[in-house]
């Protein structure tokens, strides 16, 4: 990294101020100086990115590629400076002029190219596969809107476009000399011309797709990869084609939105035509770049993976044959061989909603050329079985079935390896979802326990507890996070605990003043702040959670006088714009929340707030200021879950369900460390055999229960006539999918159990501790290099510095 003093900083920074903007410091306004530092900051490390890949080339170096329909990197600027090394000597200089890196740092607006946890793990990973030294590309769209930004109108989600690019994004750097066209559309067929054959496209709209690349800089190590996010842009060629502005936007919409509406087909059809545009402009571009190597392409698998995170990348193996066959001529064996070796496959999920699949008639709109290479690949499986499976099984797991494709078929066929995301999620894979191919191919199952970025969730968000792990550790965690085990030493030190208490205290100080900045809604710092954020979806029950409110609060209103520690409970998520029930309960939180919070009888005993647009950066402001961390989905249906990681690192307490990374997490931490209530696994794969759950049992037989499910339909809690009647019929009549009912009781008395352990500071803070000390297993860095060693078969170029 370029390197740099305090003295030299100010002089550049000022110096770019008054060319780029002609203004001194003190007349500029935040987003002036911050896009200035921007340009000091990427000054600092473009002679190591350019040198970073092209140390690739010269040394034969295999690369991988990580393909991802989402990406969240979240703000840049404090991450960057900190993997740079410049942290404290920009923060001083910043200071010696007057300004805060702070305030400057909040004129960044995050990218918003995801929605949940996919897409931050494939940011975490991005930095992983930096700091790690590992030769690491990521390949996604760079949607001008992303995801929606959230406002909450009288309690309801109201989607608004988030027009993030507004002031431009100076991380990226468009590359118009690397742009690849996309064929989309038309007719093909083939002819034989002699010597192979031949596809002759007709009537194809061509895209054209221009690569927007971002830095990611690894941590001290002078090692800066390339995030790849691509634009649909009309080619000149093509211009006269589309005449009119509308036809112009008809084609540069294809990357305006992330997951367009799919309840209907228009939706449907845009968000295929998005996955085979960043599909087949990635491959091209790696393809083209292979050259570079000046080796046979029978051998690109030795220098190049590809890795599919979930099902919408899944036409990168019909793309990568379509290269091989048609451009470069390999016969299909040869090039099936190096499309397997090359291709490696992450499953996210097991909910079937997510699983993908296409109609037939979809996807030969989309690219009629990767249909018939699908139903090739297709044809060649079931023809490979015959004779040595039943039909049942070549039916079950053939990838075109009842004029549908089956994008996780696909993948799985067309790849060396496929992946769970913690240890259960891989179970459930082998055992049950993918059973199938559990038992076919055997060798290409593992699991890669996902992992989070210690250095932003800890060492950028929350400086006050990393200062206090510097102090009784010292520094080494910062490159090895399984050091934080040190820290396990000082469990019963009363004066590390109360350090660890008191940052906490701090955070808690500031969550509580944004939060009456943004909402009005006013908090103590001494309540238990007890933090739910994820995606809004059934299976993570936020309704158990509202559940527990309601009943807290009914139990308050019968006795105000009741002493009690007081809470505040924090959501944060986002539901899908067509998932009506999703949007529901965020109306039902909201007025549950204005009951709550304006009922002069609770006082400051019990808070509800619903923060607006949760995202990386409100994640990065609640983690630090949380005391309990709710992660509470049904068993089974959590893949893995990576905000329970955030928050252990951050000192918080789990209150959890035996699902996902959870059971992991409960593994390091010990039982007195986490509080498990719930459902196991077992529990729910007999109820959905044996039918045997009826939710109105328990509604009958616990009065609790009846009191708190009434008030929901009985005027108790006001304006959710409608909600509340959706979601009281949800639980009883269409008996309750996701078992919040048989939970509640065990739920309600493991919250009984938080409350009374917080009453006990220090053995509180002595978990807290001990929580902390076992998160460094959940590093990202880890996970990353595990897929690089068993997966992609890559390597570092040079160890980390400091380690
Ligand atoms: O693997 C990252 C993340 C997991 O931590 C979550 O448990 C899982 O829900 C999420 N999966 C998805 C895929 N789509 N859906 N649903 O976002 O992946």
């Amino acid at each position: 990294m370029k390197k740099i003093t305090q003295e030299k900083f100010v002089h550049e920074f000022k110096k770019r101020l008054a060319e780029k903007y002609a203004l001194d410091v003190k007349d500029a306004a935040p987003s002036e100086l911050y896009q200035t530092l921007v340009s000091v900051v990427k000054s600092g490390y473009s002679d190591i990115w350019r040198n970073t890949w092209k140390d690739y080339v010269k040394n034969d170096e295999k690369q991988v590629y990580y393909f991802s329909i989402e990406f969240l990197p979240g703000r840049l600027l404090k991450s960057n400076l900190l993997n740079m090394g410049w942290y404290d000597i920009v923060e001083k200089g910043l200071k010696e002029m007057g300004l805060s890196l702070d305030k400057i740092s909040e004129a960044e607006v995050d990218m918003a190219l995801g929605n949940g946890g996919l897409g931050r793990l494939a940011s975490c990973f991005m930095d992983s596969l930096a700091s790690d030294g590992l030769p690491g590309n990521g390949n996604g769209i760079r949607y001008k809107y992303g995801l929606f930004k959230q406002k909450f109108v009288d309690g309801y989600q109201i989607e608004l476009p988030n027009e993030w690019l507004t002031d431009g994004n100076n991380w990226a750097v468009a590359r118009e000399s690397k742009a690849v066209d996309v064929l989309m559309g038309g007719q093909v067929h083939l002819i034989d011309n002699g010597k192979y054959l031949e596809p002759i496209y007709e009537g194809a709209d061509v895209i054209k797709a221009v690569p927007y690349d971002t830095g990611i800089v690894g941590y001290r190590n002078d090692h800066v990869n390339t995030m790849r996010l691509w634009d649909a842009q009309i080619p000149a060629t093509e211009e006269v084609k589309y005449p009119t502005i509308e036809d112009r936007r008809r084609v540069e919409d294809l990357t305006s939105v992330l997951y367009p509406d799919d309840s209907n087909y228009e939706g449907r059809i845009l968000r295929l035509k998005q996955e085979y545009f960043f599909t087949s402009a990635g491959i091209q571009s790696i393809v083209r770049h292979y050259k570079k190597y000046k080796k046979p392409l029978t051998k690109i698998s030795d220098y190049v993976a590809i890795h599919i995170n979930d099902t919408h990348p899944a036409m990168c193996v019909a793309e990568f044959m379509r290269i091989l066959l048609d451009e470069k001529h390999l016969d299909w064996e040869v090039a099936w061989e190096q499309t397997v070796k090359t291709m490696s496959y992450t499953n996210h999920t097991i909910m079937a909603e997510a699983l993908e699949k296409w109609p037939l008639e979809m996807l030969e709109k989309v690219q009629p050329r990767i249909l018939q290479i699908i139903q090739e690949i297709d044809r060649r499986y079931a023809l490979e079985l015959a004779g040595k499976r039943d039909q049942d099984f070549i039916d079950r797991t053939r990838i075109i079935k009842d004029g549908m494709v089956k994008m996780a078929h696909l993948a799985i066929i067309g790849s060396h390896s496929v992946n769970g995301v913690a240890k259960l999620h891989t179970e459930l894979l082998e055992d049950d979802v993918l059973h199938d191919f559990y038992e076919l191919y055997p060798e290409r199952f593992n699991n890669k326990t996902n992992g989070i970025a210690v250095r932003r969730w800890l060492q950028v968000a929350n400086p006050e507890l990393s200062k206090v792990i510097d102090q009784t550790i010292g520094t080494k965690w910062r490159f090895d996070t399984k050091k934080l085990k040190e820290l396990e030493k000082y469990a019963d030190d009363k004066k590390v605990l109360k350090k660890i208490g008191q940052a906490k205290r701090s955070n808690k100080v500031k969550l509580a003043d944004f939060i009456k900045q943004e909402t009005g809604i006013v908090v103590s710092p001494d309540a238990i702040f007890d933090i739910q954020i994820k995606r809004l979806h059934a299976y993570k029950r936020q309704l158990l959670n509202l559940l527990g409110i309601v009943k807290l609060y009914l139990d308050l209103k019968d006795d105000p006088k009741q002493k009690m520690i007081p809470r505040v409970f924090i959501f944060g998520a986002k539901a899908a714009p067509s998932y009506h029930y999703a949007k529901s309960i965020i109306k039902c939180i909201n007025e549950v929340a204005n009951l709550i919070n304006n009922d002069p009888t609770i006082k400051d005993k019990l808070k509800v707030v619903f923060l607006e647009n949760y995202g990386v950066s409100l994640a990065e402001k609640i983690i630090p200021a949380a005391d309990v961390s709710e992660q509470i989905s049904t068993a089974t249906k959590e893949a893995s879950g990576t905000s329970n990681m955030k928050l252990m690192l951050n000192g918080a307490l789990t209150v959890a369900t035996l699902d996902g990374a959870n059971i992991e997490i409960k593994d390091h931490v010990g039982d007195d460390n986490i509080f498990i209530f719930g459902l196991t696994k077992d529990d729910v794969l007999q109820y959905e055999k044996d039918h045997s759950y009826h939710s109105a049992d328990y509604y009958n037989n616990d009065p609790v229960l009846q009191r708190v499910l009434n008030a929901f339909v009985d005027g108790t809690i006001p304006n959710i006539e409608v909600e509340g009647h959706e979601i009281f019929d949800s639980l009883l009549r269409v008996n309750d999918e996701f078992f919040v009912l048989r939970d509640f009781e065990a739920y309600i008395h493991t919250k009984e159990k938080v409350a009374q352990t917080y009453a006990d500071q220090l053995a509180w803070q002595k978990k807290c501790l001990i929580n902390i000390a076992n998160a460094g297993y959940f590093s990202a860095d880890d996970t990353v290099a595990k897929y690089a060693a068993e997966i992609w078969d890559i390597k570092a170029d040079q160890p980390t510095e400091g380690t």
